[in-house]
């Protein structure tokens, strides 16, 4: 089994989607292992995305990743890097096919509603952000 990183960023908070994203989840086979709301500090959101310093849009991400609380969670499945990716969809919304998260309920590009980590050595890193191994059930 793999594990990948997601998370519910500000947006899908805000927009109260938790309950959907999380709906999505479970209906699509993928066991939680850890879940948790959390409110990013600057220094964490800089670090979490540590990959796009310098890029245009990473001042705007990461005021955008500490504006709210997020739910962090940890998923396990076969293929849980790429099946969550497909899930979530595009990063851009506008790009994103029919039935994806990120289609149904982001606004743009930024405010996309979820996170999920990229590659094996991506998704350990990230799970390792946040949870300890014993907070993995
Ligand atoms: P991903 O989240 O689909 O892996 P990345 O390219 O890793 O996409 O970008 C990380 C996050 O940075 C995106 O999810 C989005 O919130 C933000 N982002 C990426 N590209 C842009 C952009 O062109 N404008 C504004 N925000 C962006
Ligand atoms: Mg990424």
């Amino acid at each position: 089994m793999e594990r990948t990183l997601a998370i519910m960023k500000p947006d899908c908070v805000q927009k109260k989607l938790v309950g959907k994203v999380v709906d999505k989840i479970l209906e699509n086979d993928f066991n939680i292992l850890g879940m948790k709301m959390i409110r990013l500090t600057k220094t964490q959101a800089e670090a979490f995305y540590d990959v796009h310093q310098g890029k245009p849009f990473f001042v705007e991400l990461v005021d955008f990743m500490t504006e709210g609380p997020v739910v962090v969670a940890a998923l396990e499945k076969e293929n849980a890097i790429a099946d969550w990716r497909t899930l979530m969809g595009a990063t851009n919304p506008a790009e994103a096919d029919e039935g994806t998260i990120r289609k149904l309920y982001a606004d743009n590009v930024g405010r996309n509603i979820a996170h999920g980590s990229d590659a094996a050595d991506t998704a350990k890193r990230e799970i390792a952000f946040f949870f300890s191994e014993s907070e993995l059930l």
